[in-house]
């Protein structure tokens, strides 16, 4: 049963990958910790590239209401709104009825904002070119060890808040370390939204 679900949820990730890829339209997925940043991160990103001349899009994926989709809009980024009802993750079905109310061709990059949490998406691809999990100091030093699962699917991981790093005693040579160990080698981002630190070079790995 669960296997059907995800084989389901693989099939539809290839049919969004194809519309997506099709219309010209570069995404990254979006998970993380609630509160770790997303929406203002996405916030932060999207104004970078929209003054590089690129047309950028936000799915904003919450269990319910339209606070993202209402932060998206006031900030000038074009937004759609995206209710799992209840469930912890988006999923491809979800995005793939999301995609067929947006007109595609008016984008080159989409953003894809999942459901704060980092256990439900990690299954659940949903065609987008890349993933990218966000963690943020406040959620101390130890979410590397306790959620493999998400950071080894994950293509970019993002350790944000790093303006409050030395106040939360968080021990950030750790975290990388971790990361490094689990994934063979690769490099945790460090950013702030709230200094700008790490935006750009994330913006470079977006973009490259
Ligand atoms: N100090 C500091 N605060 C930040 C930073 N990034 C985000 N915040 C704040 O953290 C809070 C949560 O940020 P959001 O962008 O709503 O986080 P989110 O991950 O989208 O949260 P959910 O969608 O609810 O899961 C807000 O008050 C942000 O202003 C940062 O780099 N430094
Ligand atoms: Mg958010």
């Amino acid at each position: 049963m669960e296997t059907d679900v995800l084989a389901e949820n693989r099939h539809l990730a290839d049919h969004n990958r194809y519309t997506l890829r099709g219309a010209g339209v570069r995404s990254v997925d979006v998970m993380g910790t609630t509160g770790a940043g997303k929406t203002a991160l996405i916030i932060k990103l999207s104004k970078i590239i929209m003054e590089r001349g690129l047309r950028v899009g936000v799915i904003a994926g919450d269990v319910t209401g339209q606070d993202d989709y209402d932060r998206f809009q006031e900030a000038g980024v074009k937004a759609f709104n995206l209710n799992t009802g209840k469930e912890c993750h988006l999923d491809a079905n979800l995005v793939d009825k999301a995609l067929d109310s947006i007109d595609l061709l008016d984008l080159d990059f989409l953003f894809v904002e999942n459901v704060g949490n980092l256990v439900c998406p990690a299954d659940f691809p949903l065609g987008t070119d890349s993933r990218l999990v966000v963690i943020s100091v406040t959620e101390g030093d130890d979410m590397v060890r306790k959620h493999p699962m998400i950071f080894q699917d994950a293509d970019i991981a993002v350790f944000n808040k790093m303006d409050l790093a030395e106040y939360m005693g968080v021990d950030v040579e750790r975290v990388k370390d971790d990361y490094r160990k689990l994934t063979g080698g690769k490099d945790l981002m460090p950013t702030s939204v709230r200094t700008g630190d790490g935006i750009r070079e994330l913006v470079g790995r977006l973009l490259d």
